[in-house]
């Protein structure tokens, strides 16, 4: 038996189970009258048939009692579904998002995960939509099934009295690797929930803060935006900015991981326009780990490091739409795309372009922009995974090989 461990889902499996006994009873019942008929009004034990004209009880019998057993099995319904339907006021809202093929769940204080955490005994309401086609959030354990569609918010509550861990599947038939949107809904104590809600992003927030400090960093840069000898950290993350290159020159660049090492280990390749050239050369001053460290709280304000690009890959769901073999499932593989040159539809109109890392960051983050030719434009945008989160993605398509 699945477990019972909501109460509103008990009231569902009552109403099922009344059903289930009612339909039993009624087969029962008009099988053993027509096994009775048949052997009592058999032509040889019968053999002159009656005309009965009418029997006034029999009717009001066969009228009242289904009757009465059709609204009995109305008003259990009726009232589960009013129990499933009813999310408490004090709900804990989290968001859901469908997603071809996988699931993601936004908290309230903007985390974001691929498995959904929610603590026990504490009403919580799903709010939901899809950023593709129509899928549908199914928790059997919770005896929830609800359409997620694009365009539109639906909900689901439901309110766990155990700690465990439950399945969630997607029940609406969404394509190619539809089967593949599984997840796991993990109830865990009050304690564990808030721990794992602030849990290594504080400690991570923490640990970038206290290696800034140490190196010496926070002495030119401050971290909430004032103006020092250097910019600040703040919002340094994809910044668009003008460059000073030692020759003179200026250009236009954004701040990704690649250029924010180089500027903490070279800052003689190029300057940020506006400042003096303060910034001491930190090369051979600086282990790769803490380095490493620094760019990702710079990026996404969490020192510790990101899921390596094929864990990621696998986790966001971009394996189930591209091979790492040269085989094409829903978009091109991943196997040797990078550095190619790639026919894509942009504006309307067809053109070639080279898939260096700006365009791979660009088909990630934006891909309605340039829709590689020959596929159909079905790829969510990925707008909402921090910087480093993509730079991990593109260094593991760099590492499945480049083509020329
Ligand atoms: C003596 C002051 C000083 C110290 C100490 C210093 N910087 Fe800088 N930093 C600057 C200045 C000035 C600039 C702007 C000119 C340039 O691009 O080099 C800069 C630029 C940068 C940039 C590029 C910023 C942008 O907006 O593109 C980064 C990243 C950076 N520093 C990181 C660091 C890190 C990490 C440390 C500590 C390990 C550090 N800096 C220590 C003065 C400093
Ligand atoms: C629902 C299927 C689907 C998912 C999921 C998906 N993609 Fe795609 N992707 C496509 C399709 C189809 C294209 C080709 C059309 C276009 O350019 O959007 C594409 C194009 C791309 C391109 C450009 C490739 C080229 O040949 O120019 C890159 C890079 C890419 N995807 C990366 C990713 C990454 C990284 C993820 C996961 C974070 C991901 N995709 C998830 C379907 C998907
Ligand atoms: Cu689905």
């Amino acid at each position: 038996m699945i477990p019972q461990v909501f109460d509103a889902a008990k009231q569902v499996d009552q109403a099922f189970l009344i059903i289930l006994g009612i339909s039993v009873g009624i087969l029962v019942l008009v099988t053993v009258l027509l096994a009775v008929f048949v052997v009592r009004y058999h032509h040889t034990r019968h053999p002159e048939p009656v005309e009965i004209p009418g029997n006034v009880w029999l009717e009001l019998a066969w009228t009242i009692i289904p009757a009465i057993l059709v609204m009995g099995m109305f008003w259990f319904g009726w009232d589960s579904y009013k129990a499933m339907r009813a999310a408490p006021e004090n709900s804990l809202i989290i968001g859901v998002e469908g997603r071809m093929w996988s699931w993601s769940f936004l908290y309230p204080d903007g985390k974001r995960s691929s498995q959904l955490v929610a603590p026990v005994d504490t009403p919580i309401k799903l709010s939901m939509t899809s950023v593709d086609v129509i899928h549908s959030f199914y928790v059997p354990a919770m005896r929830i099934k609800m359409d997620t569609v694009p365009g539109m918010t639906t909900y689901v509550w439901f309110k766990s009295d155990s700690v465990g861990d439950f399945d969630i599947l997607c029940a609406e038939y969404c394509g190619l690797k539809h089967a593949n949107m599984i997840a796991r809904l993990s109830v865990v104590s009050q304690d564990d929930y808030k721990a794992w809600l602030a849990g290594e992003a504080s400690e991570g927030a923490a640990k970038g803060v206290a290696l800034l400090e140490d190196y010496g960093c926070t002495a030119c840069h401050s971290l909430d935006g004032t103006d020092g000898v250097g910019p600040s950290f703040k919002g340094i993350s994809g910044r668009r900015f003008v460059a000073e290159l030692p020759d003179g020159s200026e250009t236009q660049m954004i701040a990704d991981a690649k250029y924010l090492k180089r500027a903490i280990l070279k800052p003689d390749a190029e300057y940020v326009k506006g400042y003096s050239p303060a910034m001491p050369a930190y090369e051979g001053a600086i282990p790769d780990d803490d380095l490493e460290a620094m760019v990702n709280f710079m990026l996404s304000g969490d020192a510790t490091p990101k899921p390596a690009g094929r864990e990621m890959a696998e986790e966001e769901g971009c394996l189930s739409c591209h091979s790492t073999d040269g085989s094409v499932i829903a978009g091109p593989s991943f196997k040797g795309v990078a550095g190619t040159m790639r026919q894509v539809v942009a504006d309307g109109a067809v053109r070639s372009i080279k898939a260096d890392r700006e365009y791979l960051r660009e088909s990630i983050v934006s891909p309605e922009n340039k829709l590689t030719e020959g596929f159909d434009p079905m790829m969510p945008a990925y707008d909402y995974l921090d910087p480093a989160q993509v730079e991990a993605l593109i260094d593991y398509i760099e590492s499945l090989g480049q083509g020329s």
